[in-house]
């Protein structure tokens, strides 16, 4: 079955289907056609062109790591694919270096195998995981979210992972388990960056536990079908497409359980810039920028009109409901 409507929008062929990049062009040409109300004469025509289809810009180098259909309510976005070239060479990732060109050049020095990940802290059963057994403990879902950037930029990717909860679940928060905090790779042997002192290292980000608990925070291996490159945080990291993207740790060794919030690299490095929930919140001004647009990589010239930025990178109606009663100027 290659598609067909669904409430959330449009459901993904069957991972064995999914051809990185040409599928997602033709993909939105079906789309408007099918907004058009000519779907059915274009179906016929559909694998033909897909055959045609040129293939610019395939991923096609690192191991194939194909996601299926996702049930989680936001999991799908109609919008514009960004290309992967954009998507993997214009990227934060401040342990190799601080330019957006710096990681795709840097971070081939990065060792991520073996690799594990220790889960600790405030929960019943605290385990080190290879990565192997990460990989397996869940179905890999593929999810289209818009990352933004609190810099004013935005790319929409399609992640390949699976929602954090199922690690949590397997873990068993005690009690008085309030936080999640994610620590990364911090070697300065493999990582040129660490030791400069743009950062406090390693790089520390953190969440209320039940923010990591919502199904659309993505513990995420891959992109675009294969597993990630290095440059956007092999072999595993979050993406949490409702907060800016500075709270999406890359290149994750320690998930910890705490009843603190713990202080996060950016946080401490500049408070007042970077508050603990970093919502995606176009009406609370970076002190030194304004968030209410924001620039679509690859898609918007450097001219072209920015678009609005929203309320939560858009995901206001799944996880709304977590920041109720609160007042999000003050905890921004
Ligand atoms: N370890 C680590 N994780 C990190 C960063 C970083 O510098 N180090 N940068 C963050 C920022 S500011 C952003 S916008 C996203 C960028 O992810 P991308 O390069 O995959 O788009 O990664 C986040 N995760
Ligand atoms: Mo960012």
């Amino acid at each position: 079955m290659l598609i067909k409507t669904h409430a959330n929008g449009f459901d993904h062929p069957v991972p064995s289907e999914i051809t990185p990049q040409g599928i997602y062009r033709s993909r939105r040409e079906l789309i408007k056609l099918m907004a058009a109300g000519t779907a059915g004469a274009a179906l016929a025509s559909w694998a033909g062109r897909e055959a045609l289809a040129q293939t610019p810009q395939k991923p096609g180098k690192l191991a194939a790591l194909p996601g299926g259909k996702s049930a989680v309510a936001g999991a799908l976005t109609m919008e514009k694919i960004t290309d992967y070239k954009d998507a993997s060479s214009y990227n934060n990732f401040y342990e190799f270096g601080t330019d957006k060109a710096d990681p795709a050049r840097n971070a081939h020095t990065l060792v991520t195998k073996p690799w594990s990940v220790a889960v600790e802290g405030l929960v019943k059963n605290p385990k080190t995981f290879t990565l192997e057994e990460l990989l397996k403990l869940s179905p890999q879902e593929e999810r289209i979210y818009r990352l933004r950037c609190v810099e004013g930029w935005s790319m929409v990717i399609p992640w390949v992972g699976y929602s954090l909860s199922e690690l949590i679940k397997k873990v068993e928060p005690l009690g008085n388990a309030k936080y999640v905090e994610f620590i990364t790779q911090a070697d300065p042997k493999t990582m040129p960056f660490v030791g400069s002192r743009v950062l406090d290292w390693p790089y520390v980000e953190a969440l209320r536990l039940d923010e990591a608990m919502h199904p659309l925070a993505l513990l995420t291996f891959g992109m675009y079908g294969e597993v990630l490159p290095n440059q956007n945080g092999a072999p595993v990291r979050m993406v949490l497409p409702w907060k800016y993207g500075f709270k999406s740790g890359k290149s994750i060794v320690k998930i910890r359980f705490t009843d603190k919030q713990p202080r996060t690299a950016w946080n401490k490095s500049a408070a007042q810039e970077y508050g603990f929930y970093s919502n995606v919140n176009p009406s609370v001004d970076h002190p030194r920028w304004s968030q209410a647009t924001e620039r679509r990589i690859g898609e918007d010239g450097l001219f072209a009109k920015k678009r609005k930025t929203l309320m939560f990178n858009g995901y206001e109606a799944q996880v709304g409901q977590l920041y109720a009663g609160m007042d999000l100027k003050k905890d921004f």
